[in-house]
């Protein structure tokens, strides 16, 4: 009996898998990865895509299969034969769940323990939200800019307030976020691996103008990231030189 079962079963299952395992790995689903996190959290993504997509597929494939094999004749109204499960199987199909959970919360904390790492040294910029706009300050050298520049391969902390209502600092590319909170300041790590300009996306609604809420994030080599710090350090200058209120340079 067992046999008559398994070749349409394989052959189904191959359709599925191949159709899954396509969907899966053809189309591009994640942004560009611009960080040292985002490659971490990229690998467990991957993980959990494939495991979800080989459980799909191996389910999926049942359930097709069943109903198409097992499908009563219009005029059948009777019961089908009583069963009375089958204790190992439900054991096997209750501990792999079990151990797959297990594994992926037990990488999850790793992947945060290591993106929480701090480095000795680490460029802090300031990032202050409100509605609808981003501001960076930079106190290492004293500028303020509404791009966030920063130089590839460092560690970079920013510390993160609001000034009014609950914001979300995000960069898809660093597979990162954080709560921008009035009255508490949060923080946040990242090691920029990838020269380029993205964006600073407030994805907490904030207000009607919340889905205009961005500023452009500069991975800058080490080169240019101190010639724009030099170039701006010297606007700074000059305009206090002109108006000593004045601090902001882009
Ligand atoms: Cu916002």
């Amino acid at each position: 009996m067992k046999n008559r079962h398994i070749l349409p079963l394989a052959a189904i299952m191959l359709v599925i898998g191949i159709i899954t395992f396509g969907v899966i790995f053809l189309i591009p689903w994640l942004p560009a990865q611009a960080s040292v996190e985002a490659q971490r959290s990229d690998q467990l993504i991957w993980f959990m895509t494939i495991v979800s997509g080989a459980i799909f597929t191996v389910v999926t494939s049942f359930v097709v299969y069943a109903a198409w094999a097992f499908r009563a004749a219009p005029d059948d109204e009777s019961d089908g034969p009583p069963l009375h499960g089958n204790t190992r199987l439900e054991i096997v199909w209750t501990a792999i769940p079990v151990i797959l959970v297990a594994i992926i919360a037990g990488w999850s904390v790793i992947v945060v323990n290591r993106n929480g790492q701090a480095q000795k040294v680490q460029d802090v910029v300031h990032v202050k939200a409100w509605q609808y706009a981003w501001e960076f300050d930079y106190p290492s050298i004293g500028v303020s800019s509404g791009d966030l520049h920063v130089p590839v391969g460092t560690q970079v902390k920013v510390r993160i307030n609001s000034f009014d209502v609950v914001h979300g600092f995000w960069v898809p590319q660093f597979r990162l976020q954080m709560d921008a909170v009035p009255g508490v300041t949060t923080s946040l790590l990242f090691t920029p691996n990838k020269v380029g300009t993205w964006s600073v996306i407030c994805n907490e609604l904030c207000g009607e103008g919340h889905s205009q809420m961005r500023a452009r994030i500069i991975i800058q080599t080490p080169q240019d990231y101190a010639a724009w710090a030099a170039k701006a350090q010297a606007t700074v200058q000059a305009l206090k030189a002109s108006s000593p209120s004045s601090t902001a340079a882009h």
